[in-house]
């Protein structure tokens, strides 16, 4: 194309009118992002000369996407939400906060109020015939000081890969909990061993990540919000250590101070002594925390969540 007629005025100014800059209403902020969107939108269509066919497929794209409830399956296969966290971890190191256990992407499937217990918690509801999984750790501030009464939210997949709620054969909250710390800050559960995650097959996430050549699964990996009075909350996860995507999440979570070792083990008098039979699995996880700089911190960032107040 010869002239760019998104350069002409009359296009910056039909931009300007689209995007609500020419009245008084409406929220200033919006119009910013909105009309940055439209500018950089139509940049593309000019510099990659796309269609008016694959601009309507785009848009019957993302049709879908809502209708399948994936728009926050595809950003976190984008490398979107852990590119939030690039920008929180440089502003963090910016800003002299370091230290402890790093955040990862909380990803799409959190679910709010989970059973809430003191010290000790069992995840899943024994239907699913998986090796039982013992973990447990300590909670601590960066100078090691351990931090009772931290909530230990908890989050996790079953063997299918799936997570309750958003998987309604699934019992309400199974692997699901909430975990509040000794006095000397450990937490402890029995849950399952998860397996890992794999996009919906035949979803648009999936169909556009064919597009890039790319495969959907995620390794093996619990979720977890930490938080404590007086400490800045924590979005992370672990991801175990035998899993053949560790290094190769289509979700981009794994950091290698969260890559947690499972063992494994046949010891049938262990076995026995924790109330299980056959093959099991233990997790040995501790968290740190950095000091809240303000209030705001102590929580997690708002975000539209399922049974979220
Ligand atoms: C998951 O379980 C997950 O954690 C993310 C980030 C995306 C899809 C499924
Ligand atoms: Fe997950």
């Amino acid at each position: 194309m010869s002239t760019r007629l998104s350069q002409t005025d009359h296009a910056q100014q039909f931009l300007e009118e689209a995007s609500g800059n020419l009245n008084d209403g409406g929220n200033p902020r919006t119009k910013a992002l909105v009309y940055r969107i439209l500018r950089d939108t139509v940049n593309i269509i000019e510099d990659l000369e796309v269609t008016p066919e694959e601009f309507w497929k785009a848009v019957n794209y993302l049709n879908e996407l809502g209708k399948n409830q994936e728009a926050g399956l595809l950003v976190a296969g984008l490398g979107l939400e852990h590119y939030l966290d690039m920008l929180m971890d440089a502003a963090d190191v910016e800003a002299g906060k370091t230290g402890g256990t790093p955040r990862t992407i909380e990803g799409p499937l959190y679910v709010a109020g989970a059973p809430l217990s003191k010290y000790e918690a069992r995840l899943d509801d024994g239907t699913d015939a998986a090796a039982p999984l013992f973990m447990r750790g300590q909670v601590r501030d960066t100078d090691g000081n351990p931090l009772a009464g931290a909530i230990v939210d908890v989050w996790q997949a079953n063997t299918g890969g799936t997570y309750s709620w958003f998987d309604p054969t699934q019992s309400e909250f199974n692997l699901r909990r909430r975990i509040e710390t000794d006095a000397q800050g450990n937490y402890r559960f029995r849950s399952i061993v998860p397996s890992g995650y794999g996009c919906p097959p035949t979803g648009p996430t999936q169909q556009l990540l064919d597009q890039l050549g790319r495969h959907g699964q995620r390794p093996a990996h619990i979720h977890f919000f930490i938080s404590a009075p007086g400490y800045r909350h924590l979005t992370t996860q672990i991801n175990l250590s035998d899993d053949p995507y560790l290094h190769d999440d289509f979700a981009y979570a794994t950091r290698d101070e969260l890559i947690a070792e499972i063992r494994f083990s046949d010891d049938q008098q262990l076995a026995r002594e924790l109330g299980v039979q056959g093959r099991f699995a233990r997790i040995d996880f501790d968290f740190e925390l950095q000091v809240a700089a303000a209030p705001v911190e102590q929580k997690r960032m708002q975000r539209v969540r399922a049974l979220e107040d």
